[in-house]
């Protein structure tokens, strides 16, 4: 255990040795370099021993495999985790400096795009605090998910090179790096018993390099791994030994092709595209980690190979690394000697799929060419995966017959890579109870009923260290006083916060910290967009990736009808308002673009206008990432989860918010229905369509969105507005969106659901009018949001999918 004074000399030390500076003399970045390498050096000497002891236990282990992993700052939560973290915020006040400046120094890494990324960072954090043994696998994206500016109210994107300094929290490791191939000839040889052995000619290999980060369970002295591959060419390369010019410049080209795969982090949320770099990137992660299991597996555990999945699992974070299926077939079958049969029984029982979404453009399915020609071998296999699973069908479901073409892992010239996921595993998990029951009795239905038994719910959850503990200090100091820091390690324990419920001295205490978490988020308004907010309006906050699904476009609808409302009736006596947006849209993405930019410019004509003063003020914060969320969300007051019902497959942010005392309005989507379920109807404002009305209006054609416009003057006007320019400098401005609603008949019931959400808006702005009342709905939310820690959700998944025990 440090003291400040036992800190403050290791500090010392640490900048002497390794900058040559003092404290007084260093930047904020030596600062943070030099505490970055003390932490480091602290989880060391657990992180070998957690290695080892996972060497002596020879028990059960899971590797989850992600193309994302959001892990967004390290400095604090490792600090948090090592039981440092207010030892050396202490240290570096005593010493004059600012901790938060310090911090702040650290690039985000970005490695991920939302919520699936971000649950994939949660999860680690969990798995070491609960003690088991895990391991993250993913890629070391050069450039992370990139930069948001905006410029004239339009998204521009900068590459994020976050790599450009130091990054102290990973390690090489050269010697343990593994060949990844690609392209090249297969050759068929028959083996004198009469089977096949397959050899692989003229292959482009790829050297994987891992870089290992240290994963710090809280207060429990494991640390865990999550290793980052890096593409780089092998030194052994021939085309290294150039003799001529063109063959220098040829082997640079080729290497810089290599160098691309761990390039860049696509910056699609929910939304595939089939270039070929990306499933270039899904095999690279997959064959590098699957190689690495193997070996890791042979040094650690005693039994055969044939008993690989007696002692290891493999979750897939989505289809990403769906490839894993034929992947390990492919080693077991051709490196390790063994028979199809063999090598189908261990995959299958060894890999476990979680879904994370049920929309049909996220669903990928990559060209069967394509394929075959990136990774001929690994084609042979899903080729002949996918007859016997036909075939099986056909001979022992005939009543599933018909269904073939639905089900098949190849059909109509495309891998369909979820289908070869389910087939390849022996668990199928959806993220929230709603999806797994869309999943089961829609989307995934043939698949459900022939194999109903691999089909499992596990609701998403959130890491309630981080967006708790760490981001939000002054409410734990308050929760912690109230009812002891017991729901620390157990979050369940924070139901105890319901005998405060009527104890107005504690209700004040929540409200001051909101309040203080209010002031200082209105500072990096004004620091960041020069707008003035009124401290004492209602925040409202709709923070995640732009998609039309996720329907900030309804949101910012209220807040043109609000502001209509203000002009036809100055003297409205309405409760200021402060909406608060941050969000990305991919660069691709036409309609999320329009959307930021109308957001942009209603937040111009609105923030500008002296009649409206500050009762309403429109805010959009740049570069959403994860820092800014860890900024924003203790601030929230109301949490704005509004998709399109059936959409969303959990939403975490709805989480995250609540758990910092914010009333969600929501429609009864993803994980939303989870939190009413607990929190009860009065403690949360839910509106609109439910899935079922969503999913029978897309059966039938969908609803008349024309007709709503032609009888509602609300969303006429609004509607006109748009399309008349008047919140832009052109007429043109925002006619795609006005088209896209009443020409695409509104495919998200942005129209249908507007009457719903306004009229639960006015009932808001009463509620929030009684702020006694409104500080017990907060407190229930912070009470009941203990099972949406992603502690209860790791549990579930070692408990009913891994099978694995907590180290000793
Ligand atoms: C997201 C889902 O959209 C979101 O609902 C969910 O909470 C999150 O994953 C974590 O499960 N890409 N991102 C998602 O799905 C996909 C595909």
């Amino acid at each position: 255990m440090y003291t400040i004074k036992t800190f403050q000399q290791l500090l010392t030390d640490k900048l002497a040795k390794h900058q040559g500076t003092t404290v007084e003399e260093a930047s904020d970045k030596d600062l943070y370099y030099a505490v970055a390498s003390i932490v480091k050096e602290e989880m060391n000497e657990n992180w070998l021993k957690t290695r080892q002891k996972y060497k002596e236990q020879d028990e059960r282990q899971v590797y989850y495999i992600s193309m994302e992993f959001l892990i967004g700052r390290l400095m604090e939560s490792n600090l948090l985790n090592c039981g440092m973290l207010d030892v050396c915020t202490d240290t570096l006040k005593s010493l004059g400096r600012d901790p938060e400046a310090v911090y702040n120094q650290e690039h985000d890494a970005a490695l991920g795009n939302g919520g699936l990324g971000r649950l994939a960072a949660c999860f680690l954090d969990s798995i070491a605090s609960l003690r088991y043994a895990g391991h993250g696998s993913g890629i070391r994206y050069r450039y992370g998910l990139f930069e948001q500016r905006i410029i004239h109210g339009n998204q521009v994107e900068l590459p994020d090179y976050w790599l450009k300094e130091d990054y102290p929290w990973e390690t090489r490791k050269p010697e343990e790096a593994l060949k990844v191939q690609f392209g090249g000839e297969v050759h068929t040889h028959r083996r004198f018993d009469g089977s096949l052995e397959f050899s692989y000619n003229d292959v482009d290999i790829v050297r994987a390099v891992p870089y290992d980060v240290q994963v710090a369970g809280y207060d429990n002295d494991v640390v865990n791994t999550l290793r980052l591959w890096s593409a780089e060419l092998p030194p052994e390369d021939s085309s290294i030994l150039a003799d001529s010019e063109s063959k220098y410049y040829h082997h640079l080209d080729h290497m810089h092709s290599i160098e691309q795969i761990s390039g860049f982090l696509y910056p699609d949320d929910s939304h595939y595209e089939g270039k070929e770099l990306r499933i270039k990137q899904q095999y690279f992660l997959v064959s590098a980690t699957l190689q690495n299991i193997i070996r890791e597996y042979k040094e650690r555990h005693r039994a055969p190979l044939h008993k690989l999945h007696e002692k290891i699992v493999i979750q897939i974070n989505d289809t990403h690394p769906s490839l894993a299926v034929p992947e390990l077939m492919r080693i077991l079958m051709d490196d390790e000697g063994f028979s199809w049969e063999e090598a189908w029984e261990v995959t299958t029982q060894t890999i476990a799929y979680t879904n994370h979404t049920t929309l049909s453009e996220a669903l990928e399915k990559w060209p069967v060419d394509m394929i075959k020609n990136l990774l001929p071998r690994v084609f042979m296999i899903i080729y002949e995966i996918n007859e016997r699973f036909c075939k099986g069908i056909w001979f022992d479901h005939p009543e599933l017959r018909d269904r073939i073409p639905e089900v098949a892992v190849i059909a109509h010239d495309q891998v369909h890579m979820a289908h070869l996921a389910i087939v390849g595993s022996f668990s199928v998990n959806g993220v929230a109870k709603l999806h797994t029951e869309i999943l089961k009795n829609k989307e995934m239905k043939p698949f459900y009923d022939l194999f109903p038994e691999k089909f499992n719910n596990k609701t998403n959850g959130i890491t309630h260290r981080r967006w708790l503990l760490q981001v939000n200090p002054k409410l734990s100091d308050v929760i912690t006083e109230a009812i002891g820091p017991q729901w620390i390690k157990q979050p369940s324990k924070l139901i105890g916060l319901m005998r405060y419920s009527n104890d107005q001295p504690f209700l004040d205490k929540i409200s001051s910290v909101k309040q203080h978490n209010k002031l200082v988020l209105a500072q990096l308004i004004k620091e960041r967009t020069g707008i003035t907010v009124n401290e004492n309006s209602i925040f409202d906050v709709q923070i995640k990736r732009l998609h039309e699904y996720k329907r900030q476009l309804l949101n910012i609808f209220h807040v043109i009808y609000l502001y209509n409302e203000l002009k036809d009736n100055p003297a409205l006596d309405l409760t200021p308002r402060t909406f608060i947006f941050a969000a990305k849209a991919a660069p691709s993405y036409h309609m999320a673009k329009e959307v930021i930019k109308l957001i942009h410019h209603v937040a111009s004509v609105v923030n500008n206008d002296k009649d409206i003063g500050d009762k309403l003020k429109v805010i959009f914060l740049e570069n959403y990432n994860v820092s800014l969320a860890e900024k924003i969300i203790p601030a929230a007051e109301l949490s704005e989860q509004i998709s399109t019902a059936s959409k969303e497959a959990s939403g975490t942010g709805n989480m995250k918010m609540m758990m910092n005392g914010a009333i969600t309005v929501g429609t009864l989507d993803g994980a939303n229905i989870e939190i009413r379920d607990l929190v009860g109807d009065p403690n949360i404002f839910i509106f609109g369509l439910n899935s079922e009305e969503v999913l029978d209006y897309y059966a039938h054609g969908g609803y008349n969105a024309k007709g709503i416009y032609h009888t509602d003057e609300r969303v006429r006007k609004i509607m006109d507005q748009l399309n008349g320019g008047e919140f832009g400098s052109q007429e043109i401005e925002f006619k795609d969106i006005f088209y896209h609603i009443l020409y695409n008949n509104d495919p998200y019931f942005v129209l249908k659901d507007f009457d719903p959400y306004i009229e639960t808006h006015e009932l808001i702005e009463r509620s929030y009018r009684n702020q006694k009342a409104w500080q017990k709905m907060s407190v229930a939310n912070i009470a009941y949001s203990g099972k949406f820690s992603s502690d209860r959700t790791i549990h579930e998944y070692a408990s009913d999918i891994w099978k694995l025990k907590p180290l000793k």
